[in-house]
């Protein structure tokens, strides 16, 4: 018997169900031996067939033990209990790892979950409470940077899809550019242009930059991202900016990097200071390092580095 060709379109075998929560075959057979976290209904030729509801059910398995979670103590739960226990699990995780984990952490949960039901709605109104309630840096560190980097794992990772990453990324995008624009900042204020270099594209670190940099009471001028060496420097001239901030995030290895990095250093009034920051700042160190860029791992240390070039 030929179970691929009897197989009902809406069941899936072992194999694409392995691929696509991330457990092994072993796993899948244990969990189901010994706590009956599924029922698959068996091929002719006895292979387990599953529907997508055991697929979705067995993600929340896989994600609540990857929290930290014993399979022997959630096995029994019900899809909705296990989907608010790994909401929690994995907002207390995140929190944990940023210094406003406390205050942040249920806007965070409630954001994961808006993102995750693909509801604009509730995303939108969660990020306006949090806005709200939060200072700035619970805000940013605590909310807004962790909500972009699990979204974007969890795409990468298959368990989100890209309308997920979108639609998270331009309420992030938009919140973003207001917070930037409700600082007034003093007619003396020091000038900060925010952009990312030609051929880096992710923006959302700049656009935390200039939100950063605008609530520290620096004029921000933001010129979004992949801008050539030239056009920087003529807008930093422009607008006579006291400094530029970089954000750099993929890709690691632009052959180009290097003589934009040098163009525009070269192009810039040498008391004009470069900052960067980004995922990717590790992979141009070499070439950071010979512009004599300054370099920023997170907002807080932005923050510092702000402060230091106005002694205020
Ligand atoms: C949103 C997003 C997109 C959007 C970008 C939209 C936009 N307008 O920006 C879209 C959908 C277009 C996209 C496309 C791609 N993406 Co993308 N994307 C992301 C995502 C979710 C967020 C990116 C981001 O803005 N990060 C910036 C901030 C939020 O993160 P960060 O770099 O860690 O920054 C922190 C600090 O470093 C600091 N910081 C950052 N910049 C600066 C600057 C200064 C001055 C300072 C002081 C501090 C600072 O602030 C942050 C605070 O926590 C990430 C997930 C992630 N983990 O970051 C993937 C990610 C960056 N993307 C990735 C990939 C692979 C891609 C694609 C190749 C996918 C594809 N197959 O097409 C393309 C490439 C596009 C291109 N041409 O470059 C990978 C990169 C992997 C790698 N490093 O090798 C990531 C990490 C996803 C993943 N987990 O694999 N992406």
């Amino acid at each position: 018997m030929n179970d691929t060709a009897a197989r009902p379109h809406d069941m899936l075998p072992m194999r694409l169900v392995a691929e696509r929560t991330g457990l092994s075959p072993d796993v899948l057979r244990a969990w189901e031996r010994r706590y009956g976290v599924v029922h698959p209904n068996r091929s002719p030729g006895g292979q387990r067939w599953y529907t997508e509801a055991d697929v979705a059910r067995l993600r929340l398995l896989a994600r609540a033990v990857e929290a930290g979670r014993n399979i022997a103590s959630v096995a029994s739960l019900s899809s909705e209990a296990l989907t608010q226990l790994v909401r929690a699990e994995e907002a207390g995780v995140l929190a944990r790892q940023t210094p406003h984990a406390l205050a942040a952490q249920p806007f965070l949960a409630d954001a994961l979950g808006a993102v995750e039901a693909l509801d604009g709605h509730a995303l939108e109104h969660t990020l306006r409470q949090a806005t709200l309630r939060l200072s700035m840096d619970e805000l940013l560190d605590g909310v807004v940077s962790p909500l972009v980097r699990t979204t974007g794992d969890r795409w990468h990772g298959g368990t989100l899809s890209p309308a997920h990453e979108h639609m998270a990324t331009s309420a992030v995008r938009r919140l973003l550019g207001w917070l930037t624009d409700q600082y007034a900042p003093a007619p003396d204020a020091p000038v900060l242009l925010v952009t990312t270099p030609a051929g880096q594209w992710h923006e959302l670190g700049a656009a935390l930059a200039a939100a950063t940099a605008a609530a520290a009471g620096w004029r921000v001028v933001y010129l979004g991202p992949n801008l050539p060496a030239s056009v920087i420097a003529d807008a930093a001239a422009v607008s006579h900016a006291r400094a530029v901030a970089l954000s750099v995030v993929f890709p690691l290895d632009d052959p180009l990097m290097d003589g934009e990095l040098r163009a525009l250093r070269g192009a810039l009034r040498d008391d004009v200071r470069i900052v960067v920051g980004g995922a990717a700042v590790g992979a141009y160190r070499p070439s950071l390092d010979a512009i004599g860029a300054a370099l920023v791992s997170d907002l807080p240390s932005l923050r510092h580095w702000l402060v230091a070039q106005t002694g205020s």
